[in-house]
């Protein structure tokens, strides 16, 4: 046979292969299958790419700011507030029928040259503290359903609250005056305390609960905690049904706030399939999740919309050469196996 019948004989072979082995899966719209709001990450560059737009319209029924709505961004060193970037996506998620999750208010990662330089002031620090949240939260108050009001406020091992210029000046309460003032601002707002590693560390879990149990018992008006679900391909799936299990637990409602499964944790050396394992822990979240209580669902929020758009794939987080493949869908917007098993699982 020469090379060109060899050829036509191979592209007969393509045509008449059966649809099951189809790459990419035909997968339907992933909100219109999901009982509760599906989220995913935006940033403002996202909204203007219109690949991103489309594919995150037709599957996503809730966005979340990856950084436009934190104090790094909205707080400029005068003290003056910029809205520009959250009301773009605010206007967005209008236009497309989207509703909107705040993220966040109060982290110990970000503080600022305001409230640093109020420092010596405990009162005055504690009118600014509580002027941000009203200020951002007042702003988007009937846009935004729920605010990440408390962002990682335990230390990863789980040995109590981590330290920071929040707790610096105002003492352990920082957090239940947030909530309070959050409370003022927004009365319909959810109002969550969010955090991670909750699957993978169940010490800090612990913690993570029991501040839950004592700002209730002290009366904050906390309603949801947030699991962030930054997780890895290498975590035994029955960790996340525990954790999930647990978190569910105290009846408020529940929001995977950040969901994706590197396939890059060290310890992946081990693994010897590490999509396969990634689809099973994956599997695990959405088994979960879907075991939570109906009231409790807030939603399920994934961290980027394709494998390019992750954070762990930006040139501070990447690890090594090779680009992590933590999201639903691949670098062209092709839904990938977890976006099949997802629909597969709501039927
Ligand atoms: O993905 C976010 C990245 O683009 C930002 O540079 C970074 C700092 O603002 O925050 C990342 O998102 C984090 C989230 O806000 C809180 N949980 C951990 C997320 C990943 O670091």
């Amino acid at each position: 046979m020469d090379r060109r019948a060899l050829l036509a004989g191979a592209g007969a072979l393509v045509l008449t292969t059966p649809a099951c082995a189809a790459y990419p899966p035909q997968v339907p719209a992933l909100k219109s299958v999901a009982p509760y709001p599906l989220g995913v990450a935006a940033r403002h560059l996202h909204l203007a790419d219109p690949d991103w737009a489309k594919l995150a319209v037709a599957n996503f029924s809730q966005l979340t700011a990856e950084w436009e709505m934190k104090m790094e961004y909205m707080l400029r060193d005068d003290g003056s507030l910029q809205f520009d970037r959250a009301d773009a996506l605010a206007a967005f998620a209008r236009k497309y029928g989207m509703k909107v999750h705040g993220h966040t208010l109060v982290w110990y990662a970000q503080d600022g040259l305001t409230f640093q330089r109020l420092k010596g002031d405990p009162d005055a620090f504690l009118n600014a503290y509580v002027g941000y949240i009203q200020k951002v939260m007042g702003r988007y108050r009937g846009i935004v359903r729920g605010w990440d009001v408390v962002n990682e406020p335990v230390w990863n091992d789980g040995r109590g609250l981590r330290p920071c210029l929040w707790r610096e000046v105002l003492g352990d309460d920082y957090i239940g005056l947030a909530f309070e003032a959050a409370r003022q601002a927004d009365p319909a707002a959810v109002l969550f305390l969010n955090d991670y590693n909750l699957e993978l560390t169940p010490a800090k879990r612990t913690t993570f609960l029991r501040l839950c149990e004592t700002l209730l018992k002290n009366g904050a008006p906390l309603q949801g905690i947030g699991t962030q679900m930054h997780i890895s391909a290498d975590l035994a799936p029955g960790a996340v049904t525990t954790a999930i299990r647990d978190i569910a637990s105290l009846g408020l409602q529940v929001h995977v706030s950040e969901l994706d499964i590197s396939l890059r944790g060290d310890p992946l050396a081990n693994v010897v399939e590490p999509r396969l394992n990634q689809l099973k822990v994956f599997e695990a979240v959405i088994a979960a999740y879907n075991d939570v209580p109906a009231v409790q669902r807030y939603g399920l929020t994934v961290w980027s919309l394709r494998d390019k758009d992750s954070w762990l794939n930006s040139a501070r987080e990447r690890k090594g050469p090779i680009p992590d493949e933590p999201a639903l869908f691949d670098d062209r917007g092709r839904p990938k196996a977890m976006a099949e098993r997802f629909v597969a699982m709501m039927r």
